[in-house]
């Protein structure tokens, strides 16, 4: 039987799921976790993010995550579920925005990785910068100003590559290197992102970028998907020559390098391009067609549907990503995700099984009170100075912050995609917080539809694979449709689906507005929000029960 491997770089995490398809039978046939923190506990990283002095940069360790990738592919070989041989094309999804640096002795070392030594050692001080920023970096405004500028305004940005300015994008983050350190951007022969990284890892040879994770950089013409010059022109010198090409997320780069066969036994499988996580989390929680949602709660709470034509959103909140089907992507990130829910949770010395029973005893409304997350700098809205601001919230109150932040998350998600105009009476869910039931329950009362979790929580790591078999495919000459790719895979599971409960969608709508206005007021952006609390309270908010 044909099996297909995704593989999936993500914050805390590398996740391998590996499918098997045949006329008959579609099944995962694998499917296991490594965490950094305690797998590698060498590289010192806390939730996969190494400790900084400066609070707005985050970076992680490219070093580290070739080392977890070799350590996995151990574990894959040295498992009977499946049959390495029949292994017949693999891809992966990748964190987004973070970079990669490699001098020229860096790019040599993928071309001639030598099988009887382990990777990590032959990459060990090839990285021009041996710690990679991450999507979780906010230290980039000036270099997002400066950008901005020089490409016409936020607008005409975001028209061009999907977003206006992000401080985790690629570009700034690639400008701030250039002025901070030029002899070493001079040095830098190959800058990638951590999707390409990894593919190139795979396939012994410089891999190319697709359009799903190149539309994170603020460098791509999302309608053309091609770099685009004057973007490039705006981030640093000579850079189109330190960037791989943008290739469609189909594209075979090669078979599996030397390296990987002869040290761990797989066969020549192809190395299909890699994507960004939530690009793949689109394939395998099966939002192929419009009309759909998805809500992955990882580390970050992103939200994201299709769309076929570019777009972008004129609030400059969220994103348009290019799919990986080919279409367009629209997406909101909250960075405040589950992190922000586990600091709630520790707060009170919770598990999660007390922290779902307390959110489920908890009434609907929260009485009103309300917590703006920002524990750490948040994305969706930006902000950049982070603290917790809490609207009549006892900060000693378990219950109460617990709901909060729960329903701040819901509401904020609700509010700032609604540029996405997209109606929905099911959302497809994913992600490590996915498998709580408590916290879905609040996501259907808050959007008002069914919640069901699709690909077992691991939808980038399940896409990943599913488009390694769709490109095997193509590269077969059979063009398939992407509902028969995702067909026996991405199907919600009935008893997972949390349906809403309508006198509890009524509060939200109400609340929705009282959330905006803690929002604008927290901001510096509109007045004490105290009398619509107030009129919350009177109407909606008194009835609702838990
Ligand atoms: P990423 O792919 O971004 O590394 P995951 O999707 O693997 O992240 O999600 C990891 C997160 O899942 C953890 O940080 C944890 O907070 C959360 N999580 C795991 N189990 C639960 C649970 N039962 N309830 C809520 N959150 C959970
Ligand atoms: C999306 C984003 C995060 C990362 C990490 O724009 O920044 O979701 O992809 O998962």
């Amino acid at each position: 039987m044909a099996v297909y491997l995704g593989l999936d770089l993500s914050t805390q995490s590398l996740t391998a799921v590996a499918i098997e398809v045949s006329d008959r039978e579609r099944r995962v046939a694998f499917e296991e976790s490594l965490d950094f923190d305690g797998t590698l506990p060498q590289y010192g990283t806390r939730h996969g993010v190494l400790p900084q002095k400066e609070p707005l940069v985050a970076t992680s360790s490219p070093l580290m995550w070739a080392e977890a990738l070799d350590r996995m592919m151990q574990t894959i070989a040295r498992d009977s579920s499946i049959a390495l041989a029949d292994i017949q094309a693999i891809s992966g999804s990748g964190q987004q925005h973070g970079s990669v640096y490699l001098g020229a002795a860096g790019a040599a070392a993928l071309a001639s990785l030598d099988a009887a030594r382990p990777l990590e050692e032959q990459l060990r001080g090839k990285f021009v910068r041996p710690e990679s920023p991450i999507w979780m970096d906010s230290s980039t405004s000036a270099e997002c100003a400066e950008i901005t500028a020089a490409l016409g305004g936020p607008e005409a940005l975001a028209r061009l590559t999907g977003s206006r300015a992000f401080e985790r994008f690629t570009g700034p983050q690639i400008r701030k290197f250039y002025k901070e350190l030029p002899a070493a951007y001079r040095s830098t022969a190959r800058i990638h992102l951590v999707s390409s990284y990894a593919a190139s890892l795979l396939a012994g040879r410089d891999a190319p970028i697709d359009p799903g994770d190149g539309s994170g950089m603020n460098l791509m013409d999302l309608a053309e998907r091609r770099w685009a010059g004057e973007a490039l022109a705006a981030t640093a010198p000579d850079l189109a020559s330190r960037l791989p090409a943008i290739a469609p997320s189909w594209t075979v780069v090669g078979p599996l390098a030397t390296y990987w066969r002869a040290r761990h036994g797989f066969p020549a499988a192809k190395v299909v391009a890699w994507s960004g996580d939530n690009p793949c989390s689109l394939v395998g929680t099966g939002i192929v067609s419009e009309g759909r949602i998805a809500i992955s709660l990882g580390t970050s709470d992103t939200l994201f549907g299709i769309v076929p034509q570019a777009c972008f959103d004129p609030s400059g909140t969220g994103h348009v990503f290019g799919s990986p089907t080919g279409g367009y992507m629209p997406l909101i990130c909250c960075k405040n995700g589950s992190l922000a829910r586990e600091a709630v949770r520790d707060q009170f010395h919770l598990d999660w099984s007390e922290f779902s029973d307390v959110l489920g005893g908890a009434p609907a409304g929260n009485g009103g009170a309300i917590m703006l997350p920002w524990f750490d700098a948040e994305i969706t809205p930006t902000v950049l100075e982070p603290g917790v601001r809490r609207y009549g919230l006892d900060p000693h109150d378990a219950a109460a912050n617990v709901r909060a932040v729960v329903e701040a998350q819901m509401l904020s998600l609700a509010n700032h995609s609604e540029w996405m105009g997209v109606t929905v009476s099911r959302i497809h869910a994913t992600g490590g917080a996915s498998q709580n039931p408590a916290i879905l329950q609040v996501m259907a009362d808050v959007f008002g539809a069914d919640v069901c979790v699709v690909g077992g929580g691991n939808s980038a790591a399940l896409g990943a694979a599913l488009r390694a078999y769709h490109a095997d495919e193509r590269s077969r000459g059979r063009e398939m449709p992407w509902p028969d790719v995702v067909a026996g895979f991405t199907e919600p599971w009935p008893a997972s689906t949390v349906h809403p409960i309508p006198a509890h969608v009524a509060v939200y709508r109400e609340m929705r507005k009282v959330y905006a206005a803690c929002e604008a007021h927290a901001l510096g952006k509109g007045p004490d929000p105290q009398p619509v609390v107030v009129a919350f309270m009177r109407g909606a908010g008194k009835v609702a029960g838990p």
